[in-house]
């Protein structure tokens, strides 16, 4: 395509909020999947009910491909997200495949082996026009930026802007391995470290959530990069294992927000104390108590995806939350994914918007 195409087309990065109409955006795959390695900082995240089962499994099984046969379900579901996003007109793009079932090895650490690309949200963040690796937090997903290195690469050419947060050392000296639940975070302030997930964006308004994989030194790598373009607001919540805000709390158009009912903000910043937004705690999932994964996944019903303010994407299952959406004027869009949540995610998580069709505001 010549720049006067381009041009007239307008910027081919372009993202400022969760919910301006989508044009374009990355759907994550299952190929190369392996189990993850055990690792300190997985250990932090993992729900106290399944940690003996966890920590056994992950020590057997770390760096093994994960089987056709138990991806078969969830890339069923990924399929039926991608012909709904080409229905209502976005256009989807994939990573490529990554072999994570072998060992990683740096100077300072080896490990099993790697992760998944089911996740493109806690790699990459759209900000403005520009597109952002995050320095990631677990050594099992150091390498997962090599899957959307292509992309990268052509939506600079293009035009976008294009940036790596600094890549971390994730030496011991990164891991409080004495972290106390609910006190303190396994994440020390070694070295600057943030998923991409633990962020939610506002317009001129950028929440984000210190956890066990964002520390405050990343937030201030945020902070100086972006410079006056963005205000970052960090925020914390009562959830012994944080990792990602995008279970936690959801802006789903300007003036509505939802909140987790059993993860309460810690300290309300300024900017939402002053009024004129709705925050909404999200109905309870449908996700049965007898589910094995219930206490770490139950949660994913508020992860959802925008197509824009009225259309949002919603798991079929969850039916309080279409019920929600319905009586809060939204349109939702049902969409069966819950084989995907073994992989850590639903369709927040699993998708990146690379480009919205809006501009920069303030909604505060
Ligand atoms: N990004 C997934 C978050 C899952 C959770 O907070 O329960």
């Amino acid at each position: 395509m010549s720049d006067e195409v381009n041009a007239a087309k307008g910027p081919v990065v372009n993202s400022w909020n969760e919910w301006d109409p989508l044009e374009e955006v990355i759907v994550g795959i299952l190929d190369g999947a392996a189990a993850l390695t055990w690792e300190v900082a997985f250990e932090a995240v993992t729900a106290k009910e399944h940690l003996d089962r966890s920590r056994k499994y992950h020590r057997a099984h770390g760096g093994k491909r994960i089987e056709k046969l138990h991806t078969a379900p969830a890339l069923r579901e990924l399929k039926e997200l991608v012909a709904i996003l080409e229905g209502e007109g976005v256009e989807v793009r994939r990573p490529d495949p990554i072999d994570h079932a072998r060992p990683l090895v740096t100077p300072l650490w080896a490990t099993q082996g790697g992760n998944c690309q089911a996740n493109p949200r806690d790699v990459l963040i759209v900000l403005g026009n520009e597109i952002l690796e995050a320095p990631m937090a677990w050594r099992s997903r150091y390498f997962e930026f090599l899957a959307y290195r292509k992309l990268c690469k052509e939506y600079f050419r293009k035009g976008a802007r294009w940036r790596a947060a600094p890549k971390p050392a994730m030496s011991e000296r990164a891991y409080d391995y004495d972290w106390k639940p609910g006190e303190t975070y396994v994440t020390t302030e070694f070295e600057p470290l943030f998923d991409a997930a633990d962020m939610a964006r506002c317009g001129k308004d950028i929440f984000i959530q210190r956890s066990h994989v964002t520390n405050d030194f990343g937030i201030e790598w945020l902070r100086a990069h972006y410079g006056d373009q963005f205000t970052f607001h960090r925020l914390e919540f009562d959830d012994y294992r944080a990792i990602h805000i995008d279970a936690t709390f959801v802006p789903l158009r300007p003036g509505l927000a939802l909140t987790n009912p059993d993860r309460p903000m810690k300290e309300v910043p300024d900017v939402l104390k002053k009024g004129g937004w709705d925050l909404v705690e999200a109905p309870r999932s449908t996700l049965p108590e007898s589910h094995p994964w219930y206490h770490s996944f139950r949660w994913l019903s508020m992860n959802m995806l925008n197509i824009d303010e009225k259309r949002i994407i919603v798991e079929a299952s969850e039916e309080p939350t279409i019920a929600f959406l319905k009586d809060h004027g939204f349109e939702p869009i049902p969409c069966r994914f819950r084989n995907n949540y073994k992989f850590g995610g639903s369709f927040h998580c699993a998708t990146v918007d690379v480009r919205r069709r809006g501009t920069l505001q303030s909604y505060f």
